[in-house]
């Protein structure tokens, strides 16, 4: 049975070892010889929290062995680099993920256990490593994940935000963001590169010299801050490979206000110097909003300066000529976050390597890639003023890309200048401004949408234009996610059953196995296994939501769980509505009705832009509405609303094994992908959602039958908002649906009490004002038809047990291997480079 598959694990694991032993004695000791001497405890008497930091830098050691390893691999076979560019990366914990990459969890914990502690407990202590805001971030840390297991010759490039997302407290039901100086208590599983620096700059003038006859621009820079490389192992599964994610902290450069020291003010040239610190302080807490700050268009340099000079330095030490750079390094855009990439590389090429303009340009179209996230057309767009001021040179630089690109299209399509406003990088008008996206198409050999349904629509609405111009640049590339991280870390109990059932663990490195579990669909003895194991997660989900919140909850009820950013698209109210409309419902149910009912416990989390006035609201109407009903001593257990607080990674590794139920609820065409779905059904747990982003695929997948699909599609939404316009003139309150309508009155009439601060947020979806732009009213009956569906299955065990099998066989799709894969062979082209044992 598991355990001699685990031996074979286990035997494959050992061949991996290096110079560090990983069996229980040797691990023990080092531990040991960490909490003595860098935690400086007694290895007689230590706590939860310092035996994690010594198990984690015993584990350290282990990555930094191998990520030593891997590059000087690397540096010796010199393959094609892919370098991984995003402002964000979400990695949550690193302990359990690296102790089960590494294959020591069990080794570990018995080592742990001699000194009489957990592995659970310990694992517990980490906090997370929160540099970034929701999917697209997540994405970027699962996407490591498989880049190191499919053993590519890749690098991420990020920045160390001191204060990674603000922490989330409620208080009194309302949202407040604490500061999350995650760094606080060290930071173990970063290497601090002291001597991997450069020097970025800002501000300053460009000017004309003359350089061996030729006139040739400079830019005289304004102001130096340096950046400081920590280096992050991520390592592979089932590899000895571990590769690196480098986040650039930002410190006073030796060069920095040379002036004022100069003029003798010494005490304020060193104040001042502190400013250089605050580019990598903060991540911007913005999900899917640009904001034209100064400090932000800072900190993107800042990344792009750092990062590309590393690159190229490393090139350079490999090779001589720079038409070999397209054979050599994919330099891939994370969103348009960091697409002055672009301008840049023409810097580098064209005013320091002093290539011809057209050459530079040349090698830059074929290095760029690009995914977009965004099913918005108005996307990223940088002031031309601030560019102006902060990085004078690359201003021209973009004025000159864009001059030829607009030349080149007028030749193609004439003078239609209506048309060419619309693909120009730059956008004229009250606000002149660079249109990130729009550069980064241009530049780039290829544009990703992160799910056919995205593809589609960024092909005939968002960037319309520009595929007509380059049909061949758009291509599809479905988001995934880490089984290792989403079963393997956070469901360790589904982890033994499908290996046990599946007679194999190779599927934690090939996700297509998971199929194989519909071999034993009609199994009773797997059936029973099967929700034992989703009843162990309840059970924890269920201690914690009574921690967290004082609520109990049955665990005969179905775990119903929202979690993921708050945004109006993707429909928070519309639960809270479908909640409401439960109560209702259950206030007028007779007893014997009452025992027919399917318990329901539902959970909501997640966090709002801190400016995002009516994402707040809905976090207070949704305690407002737990309020009422969880003190209703009428419903009792058939009805149960909890909030979750500070959603975040380590949260969800909880959250998603425990759910029965999921709820996606985006309007058509609104969610790009979406990531948490793919989460849920490798878990286990049903969903229930529009067809929207991924979902339309998950559907296609595993068919309809086995999760609750509802709402306009995306060709019937364009249609409803017209029809909705159109009922305006003469104002047709007959036309919603009375179920709603009720609800509606009641949160505006004072049901839930704060009327007057819920007002705006009731607006949104009433005529007249908001105008419900995101169609609650005519989704909320087919909504609640799912719903019924959903309480419908759970009645009938055997069949929700078997949908639940078939969302797990069918998940290998979803797995962030088969993207990578897929980028790596069509996009980057690049090949595995495996470090040999
Ligand atoms: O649909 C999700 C998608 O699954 C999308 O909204 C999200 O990216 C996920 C991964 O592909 C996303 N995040 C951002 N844009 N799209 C974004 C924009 C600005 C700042 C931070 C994040």
């Amino acid at each position: 049975g598991l355990g001699e598959h685990r031996a074979k694990a286990e035997r494959m694991f050992s061949l991996m070892d290096g110079f560090l032993k990983n069996d229980p004695i040797s691990l023990q000791k080092d531990i040991l010889h960490h909490v003595e001497y860098t935690v400086a405890r007694s290895r007689f008497s230590f706590d939860d929290f310092e035996a994690y930091q010594a198990l984690a830098h015993t584990v350290r050691d282990r990555l930094i062995e191998r990520w030593h390893d891997t590059h000087i691999y690397f540096k010796r076979t010199k393959p094609k680099r892919l370098y991984f560019l995003s402002l964000e990366f979400l990695m949550g914990r690193s302990l359990s993920n690296s102790v089960i990459n590494l294959g020591i969890e069990d080794q570990c914990a018995e080592a742990l256990n001699q000194l009489g502690f957990e592995f659970e407990v310990v694992a517990e202590q980490e906090g997370d490593a929160a540099l970034g805001n929701g999917g697209l971030a997540r994405l970027s840390a699962c996407q490591m994940d498989s880049l190191a297991t499919l053993d590519y010759p890749a690098w991420g490039y990020g920045l160390r935000y001191e204060y990674g997302l603000f922490r989330q407290i409620i208080v009194d039901g309302f949202q407040h963001e604490k500061p999350d100086y995650w760094l606080n208590f060290g930071n173990p599983w970063e290497i601090e590169r002291i001597h991997v620096t450069y020097e970025v700059k800002f501000y300053g003038t460009v000017e004309e010299v003359e350089m061996n006859g030729e006139k040739q621009k400079v830019w005289i820079p304004g102001e130096t801050v340096e950046a400081v490389a920590y280096d992050n192992p991520i390592p592979g599964y089932g590899t000895r490979n571990t590769i690196n994610l480098r986040l650039w902290a930002a410190k006073p450069s030796s060069k920095f206000d040379l002036e004022a020291y100069n003029t003798g003010d010494y005490i304020n040239s060193v104040v001042n110097r502190q400013n250089a610190e605050t580019i990598s302080n903060v991540l911007y807490p913005d999900d899917r909003s640009h904001q034209g700050k100064e400090l932000r268009l800072k900190q993107q340099y800042f990344f792009v300066s750092a990062s590309l000079q590393d690159i190229m330095r490393r090139f350079k030490e490999e090779h001589t000529n720079f038409d070999e750079l397209p054979e050599k390094v994919a330099l891939h855009l994370n969103d348009t976050h960091p697409s002055l990439s672009i301008a840049e590389v023409m810097r580098m090429l064209v005013d320091e390597e002093h290539l011809g303009w057209h050459k530079a340009w040349d090698i830059v179209c074929k290095i760029f890639s690009f995914t977009t996230h965004t099913m918005v057309t108005d996307g990223e767009k940088i002031p031309v003023e601030l560019l102006e001021n902060l990085l004078p040179r690359h201003l021209e630089i973009l004025y000159e890309i864009n001059f030829n690109f607009l030349e080149e299209m007028k030749k193609r399509i004439g003078l239609d200048y209506s048309r060419l406003a619309l693909l120009s990088i730059v956008e004229e008008g009250a606000m002149k401004s660079i249109r990130m996206a729009n550069l980064a198409i241009v530049c780039s050999h290829t544009v990703n949408g992160v799910s056919k349904l995205h593809l589609e629509k960024l092909k005939t609405k968002t960037f319309k234009d520009f595929y007509g111009l380059y049909p061949e640049k758009f291509q599809c590339k479905t988001n995934g996610v880490s089984q290792r991280r989403w079963i393997v870390v956070s469901n360790p109990g589904l982890r033994d059953l499908i290996s046990k059932w599946l007679g194999t663990e190779a599927w934690i490195r090939d996700a297509d196995l998971l199929s194989g579990l519909r071999d034993h669909l009609d199994n009773a003895d797997f059936h029973l296994e099967w929700k034992m194991v989703k009843k162990v997660n309840k059970m924890r989900l269920a201690e914690y939501i009574e921690a967290m919140s004082g609520v109990k909850v049955s665990l005969d009820a179905m775990f119903d769980v929202q979690v993921k950013r708050i945004h109006e698209y993707k429909r928070q109210l519309l639960n809270i509505f479908g909640i409401i409309h439960r109560y209702n419902c259950l206030k007028n149910m007779d007893k014997d009705s009452r025992r027919k009912v399917v318990p329901r416990v539902c959970i909501i989390g997640g966090k709002a832009a801190p400016g995002y006035e009516i994402a707040k609201k809905i976090i207070k109407l949704c305690h407002a509405v737990a309020e009422k009903i969880n003190n209703d001593t009428d419903i009792g257990d058939l009805l149960k609303v909890v909030f979750i607080p500070d959603y975040n990674v380590s949260v969800a590794e909880l959250v998603i094994p425990g759910a029965d139920l999921s709820q996606h609820l985006s309007t058509a065409g609104n969610e790009a992908s979406g990531t948490g779905n793919m989460k849920f059904l490798m878990n286990g747990c049903l969903l229930l959602a529009t067809a929207d982003g991924s979902t339309v695929e998950i559907i296609e997948e595993i068919g309809e039958d086995n999760l609750f699909v509802f709402g306009a599609k995306v060709h019937e939404v364009e249609k409803r908002r017209q029809k909705r316009l159109s009922n305006l003139a003469p104002l047709q309150p007959a036309k919603v649906p009375l179920h709603f309508a009720r609800v509606l009155r009641m949160v505006r009439d004072g049901y839930f009490g704060h009327n007057d601060y819920f007002k705006s947020l009731c607006e949104t979806v009433e005529f007249g004002f908001g105008n419900d732009y995101y169609l609650l009213t005519s989704d909320f009956g087919s909504y609640l038809e799912a719903q019924a569906a959903a309480d419908k299955a759970f009645v009938n065990q055997d069949k929700w047990t078997r949908m639940s099998i078939l969302s797990v066989a069918g998940s290998g799709r979803f797995s962030s291997d088969r993207t990578i894969q897929d980028y790596a062979e069509s996009t980057w082209k690049i090949s595995p480079c495996r470090c040999p044992l």
